[in-house]
């Protein structure tokens, strides 16, 4: 019988029945690692880094599909369908696979990360690039799923919400509390109503005293929810939080407000500063998505925030390799000789 861990650990806080699937590919149960430089150079008591990049498809993503494709199957669907920025296409197309239905991925053309156009092609998914943004691909797969027996995938489908609330329990059961502060990133704002939900129901049922404050981040060129208005031409390097008017706002505001949290901007110029940093400084490489989480907790800092005493967690949402462009664009010590020592020992600058 196959196990899905998850599932073996979480059973009470999910809505499995006996005929829910149990199909896995590891999603979940990811590493929560001591920052080496960063926490102490901010003057926290501890900061921690969840690596959400270790999920099977490379993001977060993993831990809420699994159980929105598995219920999917359960109903009888024969198809899911997402809106996507990039990572729930790569997510969706695999469990679509593990499961042997059909995936449809509605994307705004030019604007997915290279590694996630390539997971969405090598796992089969029917690929549809759309002359807009993701906002306006949400909506036509929103339209579509009300006239066709085809199941929405996206974050607006409770269980993708469900068991991405996971990861909160897992810092809960490895810290033996919650933290102070969780850092995260926020584009369709799923993750952090997510999460939020998550520590809630662990408080609720006694797994936890204590609740977080709840910091999320938006890129500056797509911070609706920090301008209070939606944006119409999203725009930033971050391109799988390049989204304009998202799904989960309210829910977002009401965890950014019951927890005494935060929800504001980032710059591309920051969060780039942040993805160096944790790729030169702590050996994390992650997307410039998931820099963002880090990038808005120095900032923080920098403007005054007394971190002091406190213990803070960033999710890092997604992995580097998924962004390639991005990676290769950043200065770098490379250069190309020929096949000699000499030159080799040269260009080390040895001599
Ligand atoms: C790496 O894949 O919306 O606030 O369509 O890929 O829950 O949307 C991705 C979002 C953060 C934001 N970090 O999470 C999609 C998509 C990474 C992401 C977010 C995304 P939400």
């Amino acid at each position: 019988m196959q196990q899905n861990h998850l599932i073996e650990k979480y059973a009470e806080f999910l809505p499995i029945t006996a005929d829910t699937s149990r199909k896995s590919l590891g999603e979940g149960l990811t590493p929560l690692v001591q920052s080496n430089r960063l926490g102490s150079e901010l003057g926290l008591k501890s900061l921690y880094f969840k690596l959400e990049t270790l999920n099977p498809t490379g993001s977060f993503k993993d831990r809420g599909m699994f159980l929105a494709v598995a219920k999917a199957v359960e109903s009888g669907s024969e198809a899911v369908i997402c809106a996507s920025t990039g990572n729930t296409s790569a997510s969706a197309s695999a469990y679509a696979a593990l499961h042997g239905i059909k995936s449809f991925v509605v994307v705004p053309s030019g604007k997915i990360a290279l590694g996630k156009l390539a997971q969405a092609t090598v796992h089969g998914a029917t690929i549809i690039q759309i002359q807009g943004s993701f906002d306006d691909a949400l909506q036509i797969v929103r339209d579509i799923t009300e006239r066709f027996p085809v199941t929405l995938v996206n974050s607006v489908n409770p269980h993708r919400i469900d068991g991405q609330k996971t990861a909160a329990f897992e810092i809960v059961d490895e810290l033996g509390y919650s933290p102070d502060i969780l850092c995260i990133p926020v584009g369709n704002a799923g993750n952090i109503v997510a999460y939020w939900k998550g520590f809630t129901e662990y408080q609720s049922t006694g797994k936890a005293s204590n609740l977080p404050r709840m910091w999320g981040f938006q890129a500056a060129g797509a911070a609706p929810i920090v301008l209070g208005h939606s944006v119409s031409n999203p725009e930033t390097i971050a391109t799988a939080i390049r989204i304009g008017n998202p799904a989960s706002w309210t829910a977002a505001v009401n965890a950014r407000d019951q927890s005494n949290g935060q929800i504001e901007s980032v710059t591309d110029d920051e969060i780039l500063g942040a993805y160096h940093r944790l790729a030169r400084e702590e050996g994390v490489f992650c997307e410039p998505a998931s820099a963002a989480s880090v990038a808005g907790l120095i900032k923080q800092s920098q403007q005054g925030a007394n971190l002091s005493q406190l213990t803070a967690v960033c999710v890092i949402t997604g992995h580097g390799l998924k962004d390639p462009d991005t990676a290769l664009s950043i200065e770098a010590d490379r250069v190309e000789v020929a096949a000699d020592a000499l030159l080799v020992e040269e260009a080390m600058n040895l001599h």
